[in-house]
């Protein structure tokens, strides 16, 4: 008996491993509260626009944060955050991120 509560024990521990990996922290969610708010994508686009030595453009990343922010308010979450496009896009294209 010990050893089947000793296996339920290490399932548990691994369904939870896997679980923390699915839910892997936002980069943009600077806090780790599960959401990206317009401040964190803004300090977000401005770090992206930095580091490809780009302009930031505060208008325009606050226009793109409310384009992916369907329900308004104003926080990025669940489905908001995935921004796979619904068809593939072909696996030659490469990576901009
Ligand atoms: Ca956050
Ligand atoms: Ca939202």
């Amino acid at each position: 008996m010990k050893r089947l509560v000793g296996f339920i024990l290490i399932g548990l521990g691994v369904v939870v491993l896997n679980v923390s990996a699915e839910e892997k922290k936002n980069p943009a969610d600077a806090n780790g509260d599960g959401k990206v708010s317009k401040q964190e994508y803004c300090d977000r686009e401005a770090a992206k626009a930095k580091r490809d030595g780009k302009e930031y453009n505060q208008a325009e990343a606050e226009k793109k944060f409310a384009k992916k922010d369907k329900d308004g308010n104003g926080f990025l979450e669940g489905d908001e955050l995935i921004s796979k496009p619904k068809t593939p896009a072909a696996p030659a294209a490469p990576k901009s991120e």
